[in-house]
This record gives C-alpha cells, structure tokens and sequence, in this order.
C-alpha cells in the first residue's frame, strides 16, 4: 500500500514535555516519524508520497474556527508577551470559572484551548500539524479513489485533539478530519477504530452526538491512565449519536488475549454498522515494550493486528497516532501494514 508523508512534518521538534512534576525529554519526537518511513523502504511496502495541500477548509470542517484561529496565531502572539521557548498552558477555565468570553492574553488562550500541560508548543508546531493533516486526506482522497487501503503517516498524531482543544501531543485530529472528508466526498458511513493505548477521547468528542461516524477505541482503562477523563464504557453516545460510541476500556497488563477479545468485539460492531470505508488510528503504543504504557502486544501481535483488520474487508485508511518505544516502531508499523495487505 502506498504510504503519505511530508518532512514538513518534522518541524514540530519539541525539547521537554510535563509529566510526573518535571520537565522531561519530550517523547513525541520527530525521530518517531523517521523511524517508520526508514523501516517502510527498506521492506519495500510501497511508494511514499508527499500529501497534497487541502487548505484549511476541511479543518474547519471539524476545527472551531476560534481555535484554529488560535493556532494560527500562536507564535506570534507568544513572542509578542516576550517569550521564546516553548509553550505550555497553567490555567484552565474549568468548572465554575468562564470559557466565554475567550481571553486575549497569549496564557489564557493556552488554557482555553488546551486540556492538559504535557504538550509542548513552537514555532512550527501548527505547520507541521497541517502538514500531517494534509497526510490524513491525501490518504482519504487514495481509499475513496478505490485503493484498498492507505496508510498516512501521521506525526504529531491527533486523536486526543478535539474541535476546539490540544493535547496528548495532538493539535488536530488527522484521523476526524479525513472521516468528515471521505462523507463530504459521498460516504455514506465512515468507522473509526482507535487502537492506541490511550483513550481517543477527541475523536470520540468530535462524533459523540453522530450516527454517521462510528468511533470504537481499545484502550487502558481511564480510571487509571491518561487521558483519565474521557473513555469509560458507559460512554455510548448521545442524540442521535447514541449507540455509535464504543468504548473497551482493559485494565493496564492487557495481552493478546485479552486485547484481541476486545478487537474482535470491535469489529463485530463494525460489520453491524457496515460502513464504507474503516480508518484504523494506529497507536503503536500497545507495545510490551511501550516505556509510558503497560499492555503487552509482542511485535508478531502486530502483524496479527493487521490480518484481522483485513478480514472486516472493508477500504481501510491507516493513520499513525501514538508509541514511543521508538527502535521497534518501523517494525511493529509495518508488521501491522502487511499483516494487512497479507490478510
Ligand atoms: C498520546 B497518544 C506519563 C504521561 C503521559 C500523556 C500521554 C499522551 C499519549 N507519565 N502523558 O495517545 O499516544
Ligand atoms: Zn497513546
């Protein structure tokens, strides 16, 4: 299958990031990226192709205009209050205090439009979200072109961002964003199924009241990790949403085992709603060896992965999101991409 990417997708190159009380080495780094094309080339998995330049239009499809507007104007506005380095929000509107009106100052805008302090922001970092966007459609516009399937090779991932808020190192949600662009191309129905170890929390945000998406996520229980707020089972959607929200949520030591009962499940949900195209979010992260999450798929598992996915037949768009165990993330990729093309 062909593989989309950009290097300007390497511009956001973040330092440090929060997590545990310190300013640690950031995790969601270029390298991630790097990792998985060099692994594509030498299997031979296919061509990679530079993403075509949709605009802004089909963000906004999905994207608060104030937000994006926000991003756009982030740097700017962050030199302008003398600062430099990188950025991370303090202060949030949360219960009780007033998300409206939106404030001008650069630290409340942080806050208003971000939902945690671990996601480090620059100078590039808008541009090279764009940029993975970009990936996402171009890998949309090749499934709804009647290739089989297509992986976007996204990086900053996007599954935790949602239509007016960053974070979990995602700025826009590629794998949303290529959804609402395959049905404004005239699919009737579009699945989502989020793979990563972390609950997908602004993709089931962006969907949550909507029959037309159907999102599903296997993911470590949020009453005890990351993003904690957001991917309960109980959570089946909303209006007329209700019933197009699947949660699995495992407790942390999650093997093939049980993980896969959970995927199966999944994808039994999934023939049900028979959609006409199944975007994978791919975290790598479920990974025994992941260092900030504790399932344990082997990288044979991956491969596995792949051949199940395959079996549900259906178009089929891959976008990477997380997994940080950044020496066996080629390999556990592009297992998954040709246990796929296999299957
Ligand atoms: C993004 B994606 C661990 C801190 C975890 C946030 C994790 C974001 C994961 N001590 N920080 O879903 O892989
Ligand atoms: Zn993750």
């Amino acid at each position: 299958m062909k593989t989309v990417f950009s290097p300007g997708q390497l511009a956001h190159d973040p330092r440090h990031e929060i997590s545990d009380g310190e300013l640690k080495p950031a995790v969601e780094i270029p390298a991630r990226a790097e990792i998985v094309r060099a692994r594509i080339l030498e299997a031979g998995m296919g061509e990679i192709l530079a993403p075509e330049e949709f605009g802004m239009a089909p963000l906004a499809r999905v994207h608060d205009a104030g937000y994006l507007d926000f991003l756009d104007s982030f740097w700017s506005r962050w030199t302008e209050a003398g600062r430099g380095g990188e950025a991370f929000p303090f202060v949030w509107p949360v219960r009780g205090l007033r998300a409206d009106p939106v404030p001008d100052h650069i630290d409340g805008l942080l806050g208003r439009y971000s939902f945690d302090a671990g996601t480090p922001m620059g100078e590039e970092t808008f541009a090279a979200a764009r940029a993975s966007a970009n990936s996402a459609l171009t890998g949309a516009r090749l499934v709804a072109g009647g290739d089989r399937a297509a992986f976007a090779l996204c990086r900053p991932p996007g599954h935790h961002a949602a239509a007016d808020y960053y974070g979990g190192y995602c700025f826009l949600n590629n794998a949303g964003i290529a959804a609402q662009w395959l049905r404004d191309a005239g699919a009737a129905r579009v699945a989502i199924f989020d793979v990563d170890y972390h609950h997908g929390n602004g993709t089931q945000a962006i969907f949550y009241d909507r029959s037309d998406v159907l999102f599903l996520s296997v993911h470590a229980d949020p009453r005890e990790e990351y993003p904690y707020f957001l991917g309960h089972a109980e959570e089946t959607g909303i209006g007329a949403g209700e019933g197009f929200n699947v949660n699995y949520p495992l407790a942390p030591g999650a093997d093939w085992a049980i993980w896969s009962a959970a995927l199966d499940a999944g994808l039994e949900r999934i023939a049900r709603f028979a959609p006409d195209v199944l975007i994978v979010s791919l975290g790598l992260d479920p990974y025994e060896k992941d260092p900030i999450s504790r399932f344990r798929l082997t990288q044979d598992d991956f491969t596995r992965l792949g051949a199940r996915l395959a079996r549900a037949g259906l178009p089929t768009l891959f976008v990477l999101e997380g997994g940080y165990a950044v020496d066996a993330l080629g390999v556990n990729c592009v297992n998954t991409l040709t246990g796929f093309e296999a299957g």
